[in-house]
Parts: structure tokens; sequence; C-alpha cells
């Protein structure tokens, strides 16, 4: 058994979700924010059969999609204080960033 994690963005994760649930793959739905852009993304978190994990991938590909996205950084003088001075940014949101990690042990109750 494996442990995926997948990290979409919110307009993705309803679709995703049906995807997954109608090919008998169960999941749960983590609300969680970017670090970087300190903005909502969804977390989906599966435990999977080892043979199933290429499906599962495919389908998180196929249901995923990268957007571009303006974002306003704080411009940092030399000294390291920050100004109030900003720059826009545009910035690449990856369709899906997916970590897998094998299962020890796997139990319901
Ligand atoms: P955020 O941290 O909000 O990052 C959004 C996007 O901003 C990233 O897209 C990346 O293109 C850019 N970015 C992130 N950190 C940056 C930095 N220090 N400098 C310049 N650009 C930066 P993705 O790479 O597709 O990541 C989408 C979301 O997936 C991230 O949202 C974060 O929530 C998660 N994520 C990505 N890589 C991760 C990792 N190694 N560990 C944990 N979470 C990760």
């Amino acid at each position: 058994m494996k442990l995926l994690f997948a990290i979409v963005q919110d307009d993705d994760a309803n679709k995703l979700m049906s995807a997954l649930n109608k090919k008998g793959i169960q999941l749960t739905k983590l609300s969680s924010s970017g670090g970087f852009l300190k903005s909502g993304n969804t977390t989906l978190i599966t435990c999977i059969e080892d043979n199933r994990i290429n499906e599962a991938l495919s389908i998180i590909e196929s249901k995923c999609k990268s957007r571009s996205t303006i974002t306003r950084m704080n411009n940092n003088n030399e000294s390291g204080m920050s100004t109030p001075l900003t720059t826009e940014v545009s910035v690449n949101v990856g369709g899906a960033t997916v970590f897998i990690t094998n299962i020890e042990d796997f139990r319901k109750f």
C-alpha cells in the first residue's frame, strides 16, 4: 500500500475527487495553503494499492491544470529592511504536486 498526497488547486479539486471516487479510489480532502502564495489550495490524501498508483496519477494529471497567477512581492533594500514598494510577479502554479510514501500498516475499525 502507498500513501499519496496530492496538492492541487481549489478549482480542480472537485472534478478530481469525482473522477477518483468513480474509480473506487477513496480519499480525504484537506483544506491547505501554499507557503509561497499564502493562498488556499487543496490537499487530497489517499491510501491505495501499489498496482493502482499509475492509474491514480493519470487521473490527477488529466484533471489538474497549471495556471499563471500574479502576486505582489515586497522589494527589500540592501540592508534587508522591507520598503513599502512592491513588484508584481507572474507565478506558474503547477497542476499538482504529488508525494508518495510507503504505508507500513493500514487498519480500519
Ligand atoms: P505555494 O507555496 O503557494 O507555491 C505556488 C507556486 O509558487 C509554486 O507552484 C511555484 O511555482 C512558486 N513558488 C513556490 N515557492 C517559490 C519560491 N520560493 N520562489 C519562487 N517561486 C516559488 P508549485 O511548485 O506548482 O506548487 C504549488 C503548491 O504545492 C505550493 O503552493 C505548495 O502548497 C505545494 N508544494 C509545492 N512544492 C512543495 C514541496 N516541495 N513541499 C510541500 N509543498 C509543496
